[in-house]
């Protein structure tokens, strides 16, 4: 019996709209599936560029008129991988069309677009999800499990940080450091990971941005004459002329969380040496992970309840198909899988859960994401006013 498919309409072919046509080539390959993608649309704005992905790709259609394209009856998912002050306008439209929406992250530009999604998604039928890809690491996925099982015991510390390096002063004034269409620079880009992977690790939330500071070191960037071709920055090309960068290059904060363990966050785009270093560790009173995506397919792990001469730390390679999460759909152990597998994973969760069955770990919606927007909005907030602020504040 033919299996049930779902029509999709993919917003965005940059780097995002590229990780998602790939997930969506692939999932149905190495999972099974309730219900099948078909990669019905891709709409965009440059048709000559649409044109150019679609066949790439293998999209059967391509549109300009992304209105039309998520309204059309046959389609059931509609996937936006836009830059982020769009995102709410485009999730609630297809929301308001009947569809299931998969969002990329950050969930918005700003607090009040992020909460005009999540209050949509809250009428609406169709369920609604939010790239938060590295949660499908299964190194990441392990140190949730992990936590959930008590092996970490009370948590003390979250010690996170992402960091890169690629923004150096000949990178031209591209989407990601205009406010107006980014919402913030490496906060809401980066800052955005490590927030919603330390919640979705420790089970916890945060209550209160004890302190914060944003820096934006480079403060003139040349303006683009050519744009990227779906990279952070891949291939643009700025002009003579100069425009001010108004996000920052790099935020830290400290934060509280609500069983008492206390955190500190760092994202920049300048951290000369780090070129995707997505890090986290977390120590508890049983024991402590440490995960560095630069080396995804390893958790570390520190058993505090062994005897003391036993205890030190361990290398878990998550790629053992009967015991850790995804590695079951991929190679052999030790046949390390890389970046793409995580927006792979995530998708086959996504579409186990439109098909009624359970995902292998939470998949954050529109409320979750929302939480995390929230902590954005506080660290943001505590850095213009230099004061804490508590989660409490942040409607
Ligand atoms: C650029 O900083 C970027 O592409 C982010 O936008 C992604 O979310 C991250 O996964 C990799 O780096």
């Amino acid at each position: 019996m033919a299996k049930p498919t779902i029509n999709v309409c993919l917003l965005g072919s940059k780097f995002m709209g590229r990780t998602h046509s790939n997930a969506y080539l692939k999932v149905a390959k190495f999972f099974d599936l309730p219900v099948n993608p078909v990669m019905h649309t891709v709409a965009g704005r440059n048709r000559a560029e649409l044109d150019e992905f679609k066949e790439r790709w293998g999209w059967h259609h391509a549109s300009t008129d992304w209105k039309q394209a998520i309204s059309d009856p046959a389609i059931g998912l509609v996937d936006v991988g836009t830059p982020n002050n769009v995102h709410a306008e485009h999730s609630i439209a297809a929301l308001e069309a009947g569809k299931h929406v998969a969002c990329e992250k950050p969930l918005a530009a700003s607090l009040s677009d992020a909460r005009q999604m999540r209050d949509a998604a809250r009428k609406a039928k169709g369920k609604t999800f939010v790239w938060y890809v590295y949660r499908r690491c299964p190194a990441v996925a392990l140190a949730h499990l992990f936590a959930k099982e008590g092996k970490l015991g009370r948590i003390y510390h979250v010690r996170a940080a992402y960091l890169q390096d690629w923004a150096g002063p000949d990178v031209p004034l591209i989407w990601r450091f205009q406010k107006g269409v980014s919402g913030s620079g490496s906060h809401g880009d980066l800052g955005a990971h490590i927030i919603d992977m330390a919640r979705f690790i420790t089970g916890d939330e945060i209550t209160e941005v004890i302190g914060s500071v944003a820096e934006t070191f480079i403060k003139e960037r040349r303006i683009v004459e050519s744009g990227s071709k779906g990279g952070i920055a891949g291939g643009a090309s700025g002009g003579g002329a100069m425009g001010k960068s108004d996000v920052d290059d790099a935020v830290l904060f400290l934060a509280r969380f609500s069983k008492g363990a206390i955190a500190s966050f760092e994202s920049t785009r300048l951290a000369t040496g780090n070129q995707n270093r997505n890090e986290i560790e977390i120590n508890g009173d049983k024991g402590a992970i440490r995960f560095n995506f630069e080396d995804m397919n390893y958790l570390e792990f520190y058993d505090a309840t062994l005897p003391r001469r036993q205890q030190g730390w361990t290398k878990i390679m998550a790629t053992h198909g009967g015991d850790h999460p995804y590695a079951a759909n991929w190679w052999p152990d030790a046949h390390i899988i890389g970046y793409e597998h995580g927006f792979i994973n995530e998708l086959a969760d996504m579409l186990a859960v439109i098909g009624g069955k359970a995902p292998v770990v939470p998949l954050p919606d529109f409320e979750d994401a929302y939480k995390t927007q929230q902590v954005l909005e506080a660290a943001t907030i505590s850095a213009e006013q230099r004061r804490p602020v508590r989660l409490e504040e942040i409607k």
